[in-house]
């Protein structure tokens, strides 16, 4: 059948006009609510009033404006149900074949700073959503819009369909209905146990964003949902997989430590090698690279500022995967769009957001969750923070604040050794914490870079005195920690004994 009446009542007016005229040119009744009816009518289209279709005024503010049976049952009665047909021509209910709804904004009120309890509550939509699974529910006879980005796609197939719609695409916008409602009600939720971070039962509703082509290994199927596209924009390259995510997640939370121009370089979502420069990004580059020559192939580069062409020159020279950068210059980006395998990212400011939320694991039968590590702690006052007999030098202290910042993205056990601005020797995800210091020093070695004078960094305390010492004979002269070991007092004298300086944090940084 054809369609006769549509219900429309939206918050966002986008692309309403439009889809209305649309709808008005091939002979379908126009029901709304009241916002939306002014919108149409000052647009000169005929409307009817919702509340003129009820026989009841909208009431309490709007908090009942289509809470009614003659809304609810227009758009429930099943076409092809004798018992049904009766009921609604005994309560004069015609039927609603199809509405366009989308809801209070609930998400951007209480992404405000200062909106107040009252204010996000009187935001939570009730009448929208009860349409919306109304509506969704009987999809059988009703087509239901919650996505303005269908309006041209419904309002097409109806002119090539004799004013119908597709049982299959009624299908899929009633899926896409409990996706919305869903997460609507999981925001709802969330932002009302806020205060908690761990909830009796939890509950996480996310809209599908995207299939990938696999997960770890191609006999892994592997999804991603959410709204990743908020954060990170792919200007080119192929699809993302699943690692590739990881590894951007990991890239753009390490990246955010550092205000200077600043260059790192990752693999499987640990650095390979970071470095600063006062300008020019070439300068950070070479910094990065130089401590790890080998690793970057096939990795991941992220950097703070707009990719220039010098630097997208000599990336291009070997052969990296993704490319993640606040934006990229005109030329450099035609230079590396040449590159039909690499993957260029924008990340957007708004991914800072991100980094508080929550870290989200699966466990056997069930979710951990745990609160996000968005800072490096403990940087404060290192100065009132020494163990040592010797005070860290103004050098050895702005190489402390380097490697904390960078050790904190390190898999643990996290070792790194460092100078004001670069890495010089990364021992990532070993299970003995001297294993660690071992590989960080034999990488170096392997760059070619000296260890004399560098600053070693550990995420967590150093169990024993083994693996500083190790990281003294190869040259450092400083060490930061967390501190906390039942042998601190031997480390600390193995510290004193090679003259080093070393510093405890208080806070450790465990990554696994
Ligand atoms: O306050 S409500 O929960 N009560 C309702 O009965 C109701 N009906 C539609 N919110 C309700 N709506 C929502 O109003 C829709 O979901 C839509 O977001 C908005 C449109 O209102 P207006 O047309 O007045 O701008």
């Amino acid at each position: 059948m054809p369609i006769a009446r549509a219900l429309l009542s939206v918050s966002d007016k986008t692309g309403l006009l439009d889809f209305a005229k649309g709808l008005a040119e091939l002979g379908i009744e126009i029901l709304s609510t009241g916002g939306t009816a002014k919108h149409l009518k000052d647009a000169g289209l005929t409307v009817i009033d919702v509340s003129e279709h009820t026989g009841f005024p909208e009431m309490f503010d709007g908090r009942v404006k289509t809470l009614h049976p003659k809304v609810h049952g227009g758009l429930l009665q099943r076409r092809d149900n004798d018992e049904d047909k009766k009921n609604a021509a005994k309560h004069n209910i015609p039927v609603i074949d199809l509405v366009a709804i989308n809801l209070y904004p609930f998400e951007q009120t209480i992404a405000k700073k200062d909106v107040t309890l009252e204010e996000a509550i009187e935001n939570i939509d009730i009448g929208g959503p009860s349409m919306l699974r109304s509506a969704a529910k009987n999809h059988r006879w009703v087509t239901v819009i919650s996505d303005p980005a269908d309006y041209p796609i419904v309002l097409a197939e109806l002119k090539e369909n004799k004013g119908e719609t597709t049982l299959a695409t009624r299908e899929r916008l009633a899926c896409k209905v409990f996706q919305r409602t869903s997460s609507y009600d999981a925001a709802i939720a969330s932002f009302l146990n806020k205060e908690q971070v761990t909830q009796k039962t939890f509950s996480l509703s996310l809209p599908l964003h995207s299939e990938l082509r696999y997960g770890d290994n191609p006999h892994q199927k592997s999804a991603l949902y959410g709204n990743f596209s908020d954060y990170f924009v792919k200007l080119h390259g192929k699809e993302l997989s699943y690692t590739n995510i990881l590894d951007i997640h990991g890239a753009a939370g390490l990246i955010h430590e550092f205000r200077r121009p600043t260059v790192a370089i990752l693999k499987h979502t640990n650095p390979c090698g970071i470095g600063c420069a006062d300008e020019d990004l070439r300068e950070a580059w070479a910094k990065a690279f130089e401590t790890d020559k080998q690793a970057p192939f096939g990795g991941v580069i992220v950097i703070n500022r707009s990719m220039t062409l010098g630097l997208a020159r000599i990336i291009s020279e070997i052969f990296t995967d993704i490319i993640i950068a606040p934006d990229f210059d005109a030329d450099a980006r035609a230079l590396l769009q040449k590159k039909k395998n690499l993957r260029l990212i924008q990340m957007l400011p708004e991914v800072t957001k991100t980094f508080s939320d929550p870290i989200i694991r699966s466990a056997p039968g069930g979710v951990l969750v745990m609160d996000s590590d968005p800072r490096a702690l403990g940087l404060e006052d290192l100065e009132n923070k020494v163990k040592t007999q010797r005070p860290p030098t103004r050098d050895e202290l702005e190489a402390m604040r380097f490697a904390w910042r960078v050790v904190k993205h390190v898999k643990s056990n996290a070792i790194v050794f460092a100078t004001h601005d670069r890495t010089l020797g990364i021992g990532a995800g070993q299970m003995s914490r001297v294993d660690s210091c071992r590989i960080a020093i034999w990488k170096a070695k392997e760059a070619g870079l000296s260890l004399a004078g560098s600053v070693v960094a550990s995420d967590a305390m150093f169990p024993f005195a083994d693996g500083l010492i190790a990281c003294a004979e190869a040259g450092a002269t400083a060490a930061i920690q967390p501190g906390g070991s039942m042998r601190d007092e031997e480390v600390i004298a193995a510290a004193d004994e090679r003259k080093m300086a070393m510093v405890f944090t208080g806070h450790r940084h465990f990554l696994h």
